[in-house]
């Protein structure tokens, strides 16, 4: 193609995909099917690729194309975005419009929900969308353009070539934050509290990928600036952000007295728990801009304005059972389970109880009535005891494993309870997910499905075992054929040459996650040092804490963990970090370093000093080999003079590693 057609098709497919996005995520009426979106939006990269002086910022091909750079710009708000005065009552709304009332007695209202989101501003410059950047405190808010691209509601171009700021509130609609809540539970990660906090935590990844993959989605309430343009009140000006594309605020009725406000928001507050979003309250809004600007604004919020607030559903209810049950860690976790009752839009039936500390604390026995609520109107949690059944006893977790029956235990510091066989079977199948899933051994394929039926099959005990299943163990699998077995028997086999880190992440040693798992790998370079490893080495590893070494040092001393590492590295798993070895000359020798060097930081010695297959420990003792010591070292060198250790200086050591 030449370049003047490819221009024109790349407009043309701009323009296709800008109405179709809009149609799906906006008006949530797609026209054409995902296939075929798919494919305009294919021909579009593609010339852009042969031609990329045709990106334009609007092309929807940039949604995740940018990066947020690891750094978010501060943005100076011209026009302040706002906070709201909110009103626990009805008695004080109606004090609110007898205010505005004393003014102007004609005062209209527009009523909308209050979403539960992160206010954010849209800038767009003859109708692209050039920046967008968070509230901050109002006045100056952090720069997430990348990141808000993502957002496939914010159109990146406008109907209109027209220059103009908007005001919206980003947010996560409840299905995706269950979702990620399943997910991330899934995982064992930290789990988000409620879609707000998802929402915001979102919005200010570093990686725009992420925020991509979280499904964010807006809605827009506000003009904040606008070049031109003859817009007298709020409804009006509403009406005219969605001519121009956006996602507005989903109703905004206007009523010309308070007790018709009074209504909109008593049913708003019955409709509430049936939106697919999260409110956390509505906003009555003086219509009028001329009014507006008389009754003004105190320092923090406009006198214009009120935001009623509703209390979060509360039910009472039966706890008919308290359920434990074992994690991927051996946590043990009860569970209330209670007679169904419907609060806030669904029917719930059961509530975590967390630990035994939060069983305690409320005192919740078997039998009792309870207060339940939704936090943040999705996960259910028991708020306090109503009553106690009569002859009830005060309820305590087991103190042997429900699943395998070995004792459980309860560290210091710790509210868990838990189980420590590694061979435990509830733990089992969550630990063979987690060693299988992408950030660890990464076997394409074995996911919790396919696992279930190879564990259930008794074709599965250990992780280890997965290298020895064969294609034709995989054929027994229901709908299992040649070819999906075969590309099993590969994916299982490829993951043999993963790094070591990624083993050692797959292994499920508490408090190590990803991040540690690659220092651990980097740091010491083969299973072998990380098991042979001591507490002192590995509190000396920066970004290593003493709980995280405690959990190593305890993993790998358990007998089961080494005839697992042994089976392992016996079926050909690598155990050796690829990161760059030159010599063993530092065998066995111990480093200790203080003070400052002369040109290396302390992370490049020791990054050296494991180079040639040393180690390095953070205190000095009679085991230390050398103590490299720089400027101003302080106790460490009196004590390698007292206990007779070598001290070498800089030079000293580059001339060990010439
Ligand atoms: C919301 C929301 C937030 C504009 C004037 C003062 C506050 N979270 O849904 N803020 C506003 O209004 C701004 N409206 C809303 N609907």
């Amino acid at each position: 193609m030449n370049f003047e057609k490819a221009k024109e098709r790349a407009k043309e497919l701009r323009d296709l995909l800008n109405y179709h996005s809009h149609k799906y995520y906006v008006e949530d009426n797609p026209e054409i099917g995902d296939y075929e979106y798919d494919m305009l939006q294919r021909e579009l990269a593609a010339i852009e690729k042969e031609f990329p002086e045709l990106i334009t910022p609007d092309s929807p091909t940039q949604r995740v194309g940018g990066s947020a750079d690891g750094l978010f710009e501060p943005v100076v708000h011209t026009v302040p975005l706002e906070s709201l005065q909110d009103a626990f009552s009805i008695d004080e709304v109606r004090a609110f419009d007898s205010r505005v009332r004393d003014i102007f007695s004609d005062a209209e209202y527009v009523v909308e929900p209050k979403i539960d989101g992160l206010s954010v501003a849209l800038e767009y410059e003859n109708g692209v969308f050039v920046r967008g950047s968070t509230r901050g405190d109002g006045n100056i808010g952090e720069d997430v353009t990348a990141n808000l691209r993502t957002v496939n509601s914010i159109p990146l171009r406008l109907k209109e070539d027209i220059t103009i700021e908007v005001r919206g509130e980003v947010y996560m609609p409840k299905k995706v934050f269950a979702a990620l809540v399943e997910e991330q539970e899934l995982n064992g990660e930290k789990t988000f509290k409620n879609p707000r906090n998802a929402a915001a935590g979102s919005l200010r990844q570093k990686n725009p990928k992420i925020t991509a993959s979280r499904n964010l989605d807006i809605f827009v309430f506000n003009i904040q600036r606008i070049e031109g343009g003859n817009i007298t009140g709020h409804k009006q000006s509403i009406d005219y952000l969605k001519t121009l594309g956006f996602k507005t605020v989903p109703f905004y009725n206007k009523f010309n007295n308070v007790d018709a406000v009074v209504a909109e928001l008593d049913r708003i507050g019955e409709i509430r728990s049936t939106l697919p979003f999260d409110i956390d309250g509505a906003v009555i809004k003086t219509d009028s801009f001329a009014q507006r600007a008389e009754i003004g604004s105190t320092a923090k919020f406009p006198r214009w304005a009120l935001a009623f607030k509703y209390p979060p559903e509360e039910k009472e209810t039966t706890v008919i059972d308290i359920e434990v049950t074992v994690g991927r860690t051996g946590v043990l976790t009860p569970t209330a389970v209670f007679e169904p009752v419907l609060v806030a839009g669904s029917t719930v039936s059961r509530a975590t109880l967390h630990n035994q500390d939060f069983i305690d604390e409320k005192d919740i026995r078997l039998g009792d009535r309870v207060i339940i609520r939704k936090a943040g109107d999705i996960i259910p949690e028991v708020i306090k005891v109503v009553s106690h059944a009569e002859n009830s006893e005060r309820f305590t977790l087991p103190s042997v494993c429900p699943s395998c029956g070995a004792n459980v235990i309860r560290e210091e510091d710790e509210a868990a309870v838990r189980c420590v066989n590694p061979e435990c079977p509830a733990q089992l199948l969550r630990n063979l997910i987690h060693f299988c899933s992408r950030d660890a051994m990464d076997i394409e394929g074995m996911g919790d499905a396919v696992l279930e039926k190879l564990v259930s099959n008794g074709l599965l005990s250990k992780a280890s075992e997965i290298y020895t299943l064969k294609k034709e163990d995989f054929m027994t699998l229901e709908g299992f054929k040649d070819k999906s077995s075969q590309n099993l028997v590969d994916a299982v086999e490829n993951s043999k040459k993963n790094d070591l880190s990624k083993l050692v992440f797959a292994l499920g040693i508490r408090h190590v996650g990803q991040k540690a798992g690659k220092i651990l790998a980097d740091h010491f370079g083969t299973m072998e040092n990380i098991m042979n490893a001591d507490i002192e080495q590995l509190t000396a590893i920066e970004g290593f804490g003493g709980i995280m070494a405690q959990s190593v040092v305890d993993f790998f001393a358990l007998e089961q963990t080494k005839r697992e590492i042994e089976a392992l590295a016996a079926y050909g798993v690598n155990m050796n970090s690829q990161k760059e070895k030159i010599d063993n000359r530092f065998e066995g020798k111990t480093f200790v370093l203080t003070g400052t060097l002369p040109t290396y930081s302390r992370n490049e010695a020791s990054e050296i000093i494991e180079k040639f297959g040393g180690k390095t420990a953070s205190s000095v003792s009679k085991k230390t080999s050398y103590v490299l010591a720089g400027e101003e070292a302080g106790s460490k060198l009196v004590k390698a003079q007292t206990l007779g250790v070598t001290i070498i200086s800089e030079a000293e050591f580059n001339e060990m590693i010439k």
